[in-house]
Order: structure tokens, then C-alpha cells, then sequence
């Protein structure tokens, strides 16, 4: 087939990210809206995907990268050693960026040895990746365990277009002057020729980290400046295939889970809370305000509203994860234990994964989607719950104004996660809502989504990586 315009301008893609989702021997593709995306955009140019493989190394020669070939798609994959896991990924990476990033001060676990097992294992991996490269492809690279990647290449003499996407928060330069390395890390961004946030808050946050530290100058159209080299800062707010999650949320409400779930309903209005058991998703906040919810509404108590709390475990080798499972599952006992009665259990409470299906049915089958993060990049949640709903009897999204999602999903009810007895009258006043109101909450919201979806997200990246959005700013640098 003839490559349109767009295409032939771009070279060959070659993603980055930490976890790579190699497919099994039978080809079966990735689950998960962002690796479907990546790899249709990938399939349409050719590439290679590139990462670490999940796994540790016995010895040396396990080092050397694993690929595997799947039609125009390389995938690439290298063990580490023990101590690079435990230095770069649990530690530099989830003790220190993650909790960072989202404004956890008081979670941050700042270590040396991490910090140089971080910079350590991304230059192990430029050096495997530029053995991969061929001039004209372009790297995209994701998220905040391959931040120094590219100043990597770059010293190996790279001189492709390199973009990078943050998948979670970029705090305000008070909080992220606290990452260990701040420097270092700041000035690894200038690598780049496009760093991407996921809302303008967050472009604007970074920007600021640069005109702070006087190593930057930042023009109006976003493009900066530092340490010799010019890059553009941009939101680009990731995003879901609306339509196809409405499709598979409409089929699903024939699975069996869903149909198990509908039936042990008995007709009770439900409520849904679907997260990574993480601190940043506000769990135990969600669950103290469901509590008040109930205490505050007898008649809720009566019509016995449930609420589903599906919560696969996570990063479980972290001692910060470990504590809040601990704190988590105290507050779902405590709950049932108060207000539960020997045929009501309030609040269901899961720590399997379930399949995406199984999910969709479930946010279609909930009158009330509680999305209350204290800090989220973006939350796909909330974008899938909006996605899955009926059109003609569509359900509530409690959104907790500190995701990302918050910026385009403004008929949500925005509520402050802190604020329990706020969430526990948003989450009444949700039950309760009118159809009318309901529809029209959802409509608004809906065509929010249907404006910027996955596959427009990644034509944004690409095109800016490409260089094709660049020239504009060179003149407006202040
Ligand atoms: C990071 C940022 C940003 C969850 N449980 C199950 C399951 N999930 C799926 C959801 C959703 C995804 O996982 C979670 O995405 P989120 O966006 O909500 O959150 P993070 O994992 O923290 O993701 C975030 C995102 O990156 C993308 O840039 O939005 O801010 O933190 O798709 O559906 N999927 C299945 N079973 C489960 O039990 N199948």
C-alpha cells in the first residue's frame, strides 16, 4: 500500500518502555488500550519495541537482548541483574520518582545507590538499543523509568528525532526539586526534541522547573531551551478508543461475570471503584467516604447500595505498597463489620485482575463510577467507566479533581478526594440523579472522549516527534 504523507515523513518507529508486551507463542496480541494503540502505530511503520523483559538475569550472557518478530514488529527485550531491579525499578524508580511525582514527600525513599543504579541500568540499555538503530527511525520513548535514555544515546551519537511521554504527574517546582538528582534529571530532558505531559497543568509545572533553574529559557509556544539544545513541552492527554470499549462493555453484558454480578445485585444500585492497589488512587479516602455515605443515608442503607471494589495487588516488593494493602484491607473489614448485616455485605472487595471484559461489563452495570485518586497522570478508569455506559441509562462519574481526566471530563461530579463528607454527598447525589441529568452529564463527556481518543493521541506524539509541529517557536524563546 502507498504510505499518505503523514506516514513517509516518518521514519521507522522504535518504542521504549520498561515493560514490554512481548506476545505469547500463539501471537495472541497485548491486552490494554495504550499497547494496542502502540502496536497498531507500530505495525504501520515497522519498528522495534524495546525494553526490560520483566525478568533477572542469571549471568552475564542473559544479558544480552532477547527479540522476537511478529510480522513488522520487533520486540526486544533484556533481563537485569537482581540488583539492577532492585536498584533502578523498585527502588530509584517506585520509591523515589513515583511518590515524587505524585506529590508523596513523605513516601520518598531517597537512596545513592538507587539513584546510580538508575542512571546505570538506562545506560546499559542505550547501549544495547543504539546497536538497534538505523539513522532515519524515530524513538519514542515512555515514562519515568527511562528519563536519562536518550542523553544516553546521545553520547553514543544518536541523532535521531527522540520524544519522551510522562505518563503520570509533573509536580510544581517546590515538590519536584525534592527528586533526588533534580539537576541531573532536569537537564536529561533537554535529550529530547519533544517531552510530553499528560495535562497543561503539567506542561506548565515542568516549564516552570526549567525557568527556575536557570539552565532553561522557555518560549510562548512551548518550546524550550536548555543546556544547548531546543525541545518542545507539550500536553498530549492520553486517552481510550471510546467506541470499541462501548462495544465490548455492550457485549459484555453477557459474560458471565457480569451475569453473576447482576443476579447476586438483586436489583441494588451498585458502585464501582476499579485501581492498581496503589497510595496515589485514594482507596482508603474512597472507602471512608462510601462509609459516610451510607451513615449519612438511611435510605441507602435500606435500598442496600453496594459497592465493588476491584483492586489487583501491586508492586507488592515495596514496602509502601505492602503498608497500604495492610491499610486497605483494616478499612474494608472495619466497614462490613459496622455497617454490614447477615445478608448485606456493603463493600465487595477484590484483589484479583479481571479480565477487560468482565470490566467493561461491570462499569456498565454500575450506577456510580468512583474515580478519587489524590494524584493521577490521566486515569483510564474514568475514560473506560464514561466509555461503557448505556447511552439510553447511563451511570455517574465521581471524579476526583486531582486526575489528569479531570481537565476534559468536566461533567463529572469533581469532587476533592480529601474532603470525605464532599464525596460521600457527591456519591448521594449521584444515586440519586435524574435520568435527564444523567444523560446529559454523559453526552457532554462522551463526545469529549470521541475529540481526542488513543489514535489521536498517538498521530499528536508522532507528528511532534517527527519534527513535523516543530519550526514555529524558534523565534518566541524568552
Ligand atoms: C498510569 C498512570 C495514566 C485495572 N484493573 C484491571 C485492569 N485495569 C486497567 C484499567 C486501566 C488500567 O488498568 C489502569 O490505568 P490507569 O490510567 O487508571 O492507571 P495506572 O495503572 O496508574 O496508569 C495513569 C496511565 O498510566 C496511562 O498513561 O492514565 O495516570 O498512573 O486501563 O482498565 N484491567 C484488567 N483487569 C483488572 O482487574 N483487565
Amino acid at each position: 500500500p502507498v504510505a499518505n504523507s503523514s506516514e513517509r515523513s516518518i521514519g521507522r518507529l522504535v518504542v521504549v518502555s520498561n515493560r514490554v508486551p512481548v506476545p505469547n507463542a500463539s501471537g495472541a496480541p497485548a491486552a490494554g488500550g495504550l499497547a494496542v494503540a502502540l502496536q497498531a502505530a507500530l505495525r504501520s511503520r515497522g519498528g522495534v519495541w524495546f525494553g526490560w523483559s520483566g525478568k533477572s538475569a542469571q549471568d552475564a550472557a542473559d544479558r544480552q537482548p532477547q527479540t522476537r518478530s511478529l510480522g513488522p514488529i520487533t520486540f526486544a527485550v533484556s533481563d537485569l541483574t537482581r540488583r539492577d531491579i532492585e536498584e533502578y525499578y523498585h527502588g530509584f524508580a517506585n520509591r523515589a520518582l513515583w511518590p515524587i511525582c505524585h506529590y508523596r514527600l513523605d513516601l520518598a525513599n531517597i537512596s545513592e545507590r538507587d539513584a546510580a543504579g538508575y542512571f546505570r541500568v538506562n545506560e546499559f540499555f542505550a547501549r544495547r538499543l543504539v546497536k538497534l538503530l538505523r539513522p532515519d527511525d524515530i524513538i519514542w520513548i515512555h515514562d519515568y523509568h527511562m528519563i536519562p535514555l536518550a542523553g544516553f544515546l546521545r553520547e553514543l551519537g544518536a541523532a535521531n528525532r527522540i520524544g519522551y511521554f510522562h505518563h503520570i504527574p509533573w509536580p510544581s517546582p517546590d515538590t519536584a526539586s525534592a527528586l533526588p538528582c533534580y539537576d541531573r534529571i532536569l537537564e536529561s530532558f533537554s535529550a529530547y526534541d519533544v517531552v510530553g505531559f499528560q495535562t497543561v497543568p503539567d506542561a506548565d509545572n515542568f516549564r516552570d522547573c526549567l525557568i527556575q533553574s536557570a539552565a532553561g529559557r522557555v518560549g510562548a509556544d512551548g518550546v524550550c531551551e536548555a543546556h544547548g539544545r531546543k525541545f518542545l513541552v507539550d500536553a498530549f492527554p492520553i486517552s481510550i478508543d471510546p467506541d470499541s470499549f462501548a462495544l465490548e462493555a455492550r457485549l459484555a453484558e453477557r459474560n458471565a461475570v457480569v451475569k453473576r454480578m447482576r443476579v447476586s445485585l438483586e436489583g441494588r444500585a451498585m458502585v464501582i471503584g476499579v485501581d492498581r492497589l496503589d497510595y496515589s488512587k485514594g482507596i482508603k479516602h474512597r472507602l471512608e467516604a462510601f462509609a459516610a455515605f451510607l451513615e449519612n443515608n438511611p435510605d441507602a442503607v435500606k435500598a442496600r447500595v453496594t459497592m465493588l471494589q476491584i483492586t489487583p495487588k501491586s508492586r507488592s516488593e515495596v514496602p509502601e505498597y505492602a503498608r497500604i494493602q495492610r491499610e486497605v484491607a483494616e478499612e474494608v473489614g472495619h466497614l462490613n463489620g459496622k455497617l454490614g448485616d447477615i445478608d448485606w455485605t456493603p463493600l465487595r472487595y477484590i484483589n484479583k485482575p479481571m479480565s477487560q471484559a468482565a470490566l467493561a461489563g461491570l462499569y456498565r452495570l454500575a450506577r456510580v463510577g468512583l474515580v478519587t485518586p489524590l494524584r493521577d497522570g490521566m486515569n483510564l478508569v474514568a475514560k473506560e467507566y464514561v466509555a461503557a455506559q448505556d447511552p439510553n441509562d447511563p451511570g455517574v462519574l465521581v471524579l476526583s479533581q486531582y486526575a489528569g481526566a479531570a481537565q476534559e471530563l468536566k461533567s463529572a461530579l469533581i469532587v476533592n478526594p480529601y474532603d470525605i463528607e464532599a464525596t460521600a454527598a457527591a456519591i448521594a447525589r449521584a444515586v440519586a440523579m435524574p435520568l435527564e441529568e444523567r444523560i446529559d452529564r454523559w453526552r457532554d463527556m462522551m463526545s469529549a472522549l470521541r475529540g481526542n481518543s488513543i489514535d489521536h493521541w498517538t498521530n499528536k506524539c508522532l507528528q511532534a516527534i517527527s519534527g513535523e509541529v516543530e519550526a514555529e517557536g524558534e523565534s518566541s524563546l524568552h
